[in-house]
């Protein structure tokens, strides 16, 4: 069942999946600074979309921590791939929170650019990059609600958690956040 919250018309939902399934306009990758194709959502993306995408990916060439650049999604179901890239979790005193933020921000500010209407998350940095889950949930949530309440486009966020460990993670935590909102 997805989880949704309503914010001023527009729509945070979570569910659990596979990234690279969704319809949404726009998926976003967990991409690594160089943006050469890694493993986790990285891999999944750049197998099931085809070599297009690393080919946009290298002409571009950088992103820094934090940002987030645009590719199209070869045969995904999407039209684009953001690939934004978290922070290496270190000891959570090192400014990842606000890096973590920035990434998610970054993100969603590309798909206002491109005046699009739905985009899908990962989980970002909770795999490869060691951020502790109970630590990224809210960082990644309250973000996405602090954006959707300032913009009207994309109209629908979708975090797509990769098992139930992720899903529950963040479902608590958006429980706990629309509460208090
Ligand atoms: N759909 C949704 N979520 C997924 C999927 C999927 N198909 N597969 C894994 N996850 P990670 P990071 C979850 O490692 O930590 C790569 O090598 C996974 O369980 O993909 O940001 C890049 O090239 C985890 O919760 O991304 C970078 O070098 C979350 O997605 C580096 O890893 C993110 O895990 C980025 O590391």
């Amino acid at each position: 069942m997805p989880l949704r919250v309503k914010i001023d018309g527009k729509t945070l939902e979570l569910v659990s999946g596979d990234i690279t399934e969704q319809e949404t306009e726009a998926i976003v990758n967990a991409a690594n600074e160089r943006l050469i194709p890694g493993g986790g959502v990285d891999g999944a993306i750049h197998r099931k979309g085809g070599p297009s995408i690393a080919e946009e990916a290298h002409k571009i060439g950088h992103c820094p921590t934090g940002s987030a650049v645009v590719t199209g999604a070869g045969r995904l179901k999407a039209r684009y791939v953001i690939h934004a890239v978290g922070p290496i979790y270190r000891d959570g005193k090192s400014g990842e929170a606000e890096l973590l933020a920035s990434a998610y921000r970054e993100s969603l500010k590309r798909a206002t650019e491109l005046g699009l209407s739905s985009v899908a998350f990962p989980s970002l940095s909770t795999g490869a990059y060691g951020y502790p889950l109970e630590e990224a949930a809210p960082i990644a949530l309250t973000t996405i609600l602090d954006y959707l309440k300032e913009h009207e486009k994309p109209s629908l966020v979708r975090m797509v958690l990769w098992g139930e460990k992720a899903y529950q993670a963040y479902a608590e935590t958006l429980k706990r956040l629309a509460k208090e909102r």
